[in-house]
């Protein structure tokens, strides 16, 4: 339905008069003034994206007041400690992209045991450099089906074992004192199945069980399904739950005990953007929007990335431009590459994590070769103006080959078989591997599956190890550093996994839990080692390569403006085992090289001069200098960052 001007302008006055009747205490307070700028400002992209989505329903107009009343009541309710960082914030919008940035995450109770106990261990993380903090779902949970949180109960309660909300509002304060941004979840693909909504929906209550989608026998089930991929098919083949005290098949994209929303409920999308406020309230900076390409259904599609689940984020995006314009969405969006630059935009998600850069720069150690990345990242690493990437090594989650097939194919490889080929070289099983990887959610019929294991493990660390082998010590910690040495310097948010920066190796220790057993993905996710933590000020401990590297690089971020917000740009460096890009200020630019082969490389003297360096080179991360004139030798996995000063 085409939205007109006039016909949005028309619905504005009115609604405006609806809130002034509601609100008439409040009318002519500054506050109230400024909302209703705001609401000015947002409202047509808001109503455009609303009417789209739900224009159809006879009740469009009561839902659409209703969500105006909950976003006036949140934007009142705004502490001013939170209304004056968004107002920095909108002044500096820039602020995603600045150098500054620099990421961690973490499982509360892994790192420090609760919320109180974390505040304690700020001064860790200060030190290290952070400044962006994502803390895993915190919220009330299931006992055992959890999903490590993704299965929330409760979007306004923390899990107790935690700590209180008011223990999560002042951590909230604490990190906005030290400069640190906080980062949630928002689950909204999803609830648990102990939610109240699907409580209710349970004994019966009809309204609730709107809020989900559910069918009575298995012919609309069996019609989906002929489209839809198994995202864990160990749990569960397809997407549908059988309910026997409903007599109900449940949509569950994911485990059996997290229940899809349906976003074709206007309710739904209000009582969602109505818990999505809450959180802003409680002070988050960032909010990691959860499995974005599964919200929105249709019939006779894959149902993941349909133009409406973005209209909805569009929609969730204008919300909070309204009431907390200081907070932005960051998209995880584990898909085709193409589908992953469709969320990013400045309105809908600010930033995204950067799953391509992460599989591809495994990719590229399992090789040794790096024509996969350069040609990958020249197509497909530019976003839009105003956006970030968010650059990551590892996660908690599962590595997945999402490189895109026909990149692949145009440099002459075959996508299927070299998915393959990683997957067996990261379990270990290929003769050149040196991975200490496990399977994650094989998909009997299409064969594909998905990798844990920790960074350090994956590099080699915990086999070179327990072979006692120096020299596969040493190619291990450096397939580490050149990792995160990539993600610090190409531009964006990097983004450290907590426990890689001391190298923490695979835990087995989930097989014993029998609430963790099932999923391979906690053998990534230790307890955080802080007897580890001891030894980084130990010149020949392993944690004090790592640490003292990590830390190194904030500072280099820090200190050179065009590893922090520079332009990026990237080029072939005449050896198909180097990767190699550059950033570029106003008055700095710096050549970065990344070495992925475990054997020495050269770069060409006419290659650098002919990208403009003529005199000594000096590489920022090492101190060592070069000469221009000469080939340029590169050790086994090394990452230099040459500077040539423009000034
Ligand atoms: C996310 O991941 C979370 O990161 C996971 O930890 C959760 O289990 C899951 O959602 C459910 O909440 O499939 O293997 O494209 O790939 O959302 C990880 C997005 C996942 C999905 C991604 C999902």
């Amino acid at each position: 339905m085409p939205v007109t001007d006039k016909q949005c302008q028309r619905t504005l006055v009115r609604l405006k008069r609806l809130l002034e009747s509601r609100f008439a205490s409040e009318v002519g307070s500054t506050e109230w003034k400024s909302f209703i700028i705001r609401l000015e400002e947002h409202f047509p992209n808001l109503f455009r994206q609303l009417l789209e989505l739900y224009g159809s329903h006879f009740d469009f107009y009561y839902h659409l007041e209703r969500l105006l009343e909950v976003m006036a009541e949140s934007y009142l309710h705004r502490a001013p400690e939170l209304k004056s960082s968004d107002a920095i914030r909108e002044a500096d919008p820039a602020w995603i992209q600045s150098g500054h940035l620099i990421g961690a995450m973490t499982y509360v109770d892994l790192f420090a045991d609760d919320l109180v106990k974390l505040r304690e261990r700020l001064p860790y993380l200060q030190e290290l450099g952070v400044t962006y903090l994502h803390l895993m779902p915190l919220y009330k949970s299931p006992d055992g089906d959890d999903d490590g949180g993704y299965a929330v109960s409760s979007y306004r309660e923390t899990d107790p074992g935690l700590g209180s909300l008011d223990d999560l509002r002042e951590l909230a304060h604490d990190l906005r004192q030290r400069g640190i941004s906080l980062v949630l979840d928002f689950v909204f693909n999803h609830t648990s199945d102990e939610h109240e909504w699907a409580l209710a929906a349970k004994s019966g209550d009809e309204t609730c069980q709107d809020f989900y989608l559910m069918f009575d026998s298995r012919q609309e089930p069996d019609e989906y399904e002929n489209h839809l991929r198994t995202i864990f098919p160990d749990e569960h083949p397809g997407c549908f739950t059988y309910h026997t005290r409903l007599k109900k098949w449940v949509w569950t994209t994911f485990h059996t005990y997290q229940w899809d929303l349906n976003y074709r409920n206007p309710e739904v999308f209000n009582a969602m953007a109505e818990e999505m406020l809450f959180l802003s309230n409680v002070g988050v900076d960032v909010l990691r929007l959860d499995a974005v390409p599964f919200v929105w259904k249709q019939k006779g599609t894959t149902c993941e990335n349909l133009p409406e689940a973005h209209r909805v984020i569009q929609a969730f995006n204008a919300v909070v431009r309204v009431v907390a314009p200081g907070m932005v969405f960051k998209s995880e969006a584990i898909v085709a590459p193409d589908d992953i630059e469709k969320y990013i935009g400045p309105s809908e998600c600010q930033i995204s994590y950067n799953p391509l850069l992460m599989a591809l720069l495994w990719e590229s150690l399992a090789t040794r070769d790096a024509r996969l990345l350069t040609h990958s990242m020249n197509k497909r690493f530019h976003i839009i103006e105003g956006c970030a990437w968010v650059n990551y090594v590892r996660s908690h989650d599962d590595i997945g080959w999402g490189f895109d097939n026909a990149n692949a194919e145009e440099i002459g490889i075959n996508p299927h078989d070299h998915r393959r080929f990683l997957n067996n070289f990261y379990f270990g099983k290929h003769d050149s591997s040196f991975a200490e990887g496990e399977p994650f959610q094989e998909d009997p019929i299409t064969l594909d599956v998905r990798v844990c294991g920790t960074t350090a493990s994956l590099a080699g660390l915990g086999r070179a190890m327990k072979l006692d082998d120096e020299q596969e010590i040493e190619l291990a910690l450096r397939r580490i550093l050149l990792i995160h040495r990539v993600i610090f310097t190409i531009g964006g948010i990097p983004l450290i996994y907590l426990g890689d920066e001391i190298g923490m190796l695979n835990d087995h220790s989930y097989h014993d839990d029998i609430e963790k057993a099932g999923d391979t993905r906690w053998l990534h996710r230790p307890h955080f080692d802080w007897e580890k933590v001891e030894r980084v000020g130990d010149e020949s401990t392993i944690e004090f390569r790592i640490h003292s590297s990590i830390r190194k690089l904030t500072l280099l971020r820090v200190n050179n403006p065009a590893l922090a917000r520079g332009d990026t740009e990237f080029f072939a460096t005449g050896n198909d085992h180097v990767f190699g890009y550059f950033r570029t200020s106003q008055d700095q630019s710096v050549l970065c090289l990344a070495n992925f082969s475990d054997q020495p490389q050269s770069i060409e003297a006419r290659r650098l001069r002919q990208l403009g360096f003529k005199k000594a080179l000096v590489d920022i991360v090492s101190g060592q200098s070069f000469i221009a004139s000469h080939t340029l030798e590169l050790e086994p996995l090394q990452f230099v960052a040459l500077l040539r000063q423009t000034h």
